[in-house]
């Protein structure tokens, strides 16, 4: 009795030393990991669209979305009920030229859309911190004819898993 006794202080020691720094690990900062690139495109010449318009992310895992107008226009990303599902840790302005970027601005707090400029680039830093699907990315912008952009096909549906 007394030997299983030791036993088992034994074991419960060497699983401390063992199992207690991996927990630690798992608590650190989820918004400091290496970010998974996602590109959007807003906007192809002459089309009103996200490209693509379906988005799909998971929770815990810190992402790094793209956001590049091609167009001739400038185009909104504006989607509500995305901005709740998620802690976002920073906005980028990127410029690129002759082949290299360089961030002109970095943007920190909540944000609820961005707005990308004809031949511009934002990056939208952030982490999903609960799952959904949502439809209502869209585009609000007005066009010469009085219809928004959304009206002309420029919206698009997120689902976070
Ligand atoms: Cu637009």
């Amino acid at each position: 009795m007394r030997s299983f006794r030791f036993f088992l202080a034994m074991t419960a020691a060497v699983m401390a030393f063992f199992v207690a720094p991996t927990a630690v690990d798992a608590a650190g900062d989820l918004s400091r990991q290496e970010p998974i690139t996602v590109t959007v495109e807003l906007g192809r010449p002459g089309r009103h669209a996200f490209v693509p318009d379906r988005l799909r992310f998971e929770t815990g895992k810190l992402y790094k979305l793209v956001l590049r107008n091609p167009s001739a226009d400038p185009h909104y990303f504006t989607s509500h009920g995305f901005t709740q599902l998620i802690f976002t840790r920073k906005v980028q302005v990127v410029q690129e030229r002759d082949g290299r970027s360089t961030v002109l601005a970095e943007f920190k707090g909540a944000i609820r859309e961005i707005e990308v400029y004809p031949g511009q680039t934002a990056e939208w830093w952030f982490v999903p911190i609960a799952t959904g699907r949502v439809t209502d990315l869209r585009c609000g912008i007005a066009g010469a004819g009085g219809k928004t952009h959304a009206e002309h096909g420029m919206v698009g549906e997120i689902v976070i898993e």
